[in-house]
């Protein structure tokens, strides 16, 4: 690591803020360019500590950057992880308040509840399976607190991977019954298809990024908790939005998901 605790504190309520106040910022590796990804990571716990302590909760995980189309939107290459706090958390056909963000996105994605815990290394697509109670989908929403969604992968680890809203469906589906390569997706906006893709987008197989992120939590002692609800990555670009739309989500033999934006 190479920044101190004091240092790591203070950018994690700087990025706090902005999330809360829906404000943008510079980079954080403009100031700190020597930030490793242990402060990334560290930052990102903060941010996380500090939810908790005020009360929050954290009702899930996220990979994000798992596809290659949202790594070629972005610039970058490989994939990042962070939290799902029960304050992102929107019910399936609710509203999303634009006002309290900056300039929002929304992927389309798998969501995975697990059964059992997942602890890497090792960590593979047989043991998610095995772990999954059931699949769902699910739109996130993202809104990087960096101007424009300009940013590098170490700033956007410490912004909680840009996370601040989610919804999921409300029909789980057994894992067993739903081919998540070939498994076709249609997001809408204002009832257009504005993207389309499969489950294959994603590291080839979706449940390769929940066990690229237990394999990431393992290196670090932790693990994926039984009943964890992890979002495993946008399969397409994500789509702007704006006060007005509304999005729905469909995925083939698994239903489907929206949310509108007010
Ligand atoms: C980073 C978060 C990406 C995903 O699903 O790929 C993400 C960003 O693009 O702002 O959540
Ligand atoms: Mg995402």
């Amino acid at each position: 690591m190479n920044l101190d605790h004091a240092t790591i504190v203070r950018l994690a309520q700087h990025l706090e803020d902005c999330e809360l106040e829906a404000r943008d910022t510079t980079k954080i590796t403009e100031d700190y360019p020597g930030m490793d990804w242990d402060d990334a990571y560290a930052i990102q716990d903060e941010i996380r500590r500090r939810k908790v302590a005020r009360g929050g909760r954290i009702v899930g995980l996220k990979a994000g950057l798992t596809s290659h189309a949202k790594m070629k939107q972005m610039g970058v290459e490989i994939p990042v992880f962070g939290f799902l706090a029960d304050s992102f958390a929107v019910p399936d056909g609710g509203e999303c308040k634009v006002a309290q963000l900056i300039h929002p996105k929304v992927e389309p994605e798998i969501a995975f509840v697990t059964k059992r815990a997942l602890k890497g290394p090792g960590c593979h697509i047989g043991a998610v399976l095995a772990a999954t109670d059931f699949v769902m989908p699910g739109i996130e929403v993202i809104d990087s607190r960096y101007r424009d969604f300009k940013f590098d992968l170490k700033s956007v680890v410490a912004d909680n991977t840009s996370a601040v809203r989610f919804v999921v469906g409300s029909r789980p589906v057994a894992v067993g019954e739903v081919d998540l390569r070939t498994a076709g997706i249609v997001l809408e906006k204002n009832g257009e298809p504005v993207a389309f893709g499969a489950g294959a987008a994603v590291l080839g197989h979706p449940a390769a990024a929940i066990a690229m992120l237990a394999n990431h939590l393992g290196a670090r002692g932790e693990e994926i908790p039984a009943g964890s609800l992890i979002l495993s990555g946008g399969i397409t670009e994500a789509v702007a939005v704006q006060a007005g739309d509304s999005v729905c989500l469909r995925i083939q033999g698994m239903g489907s998901v929206g949310m509108r934006f007010v």
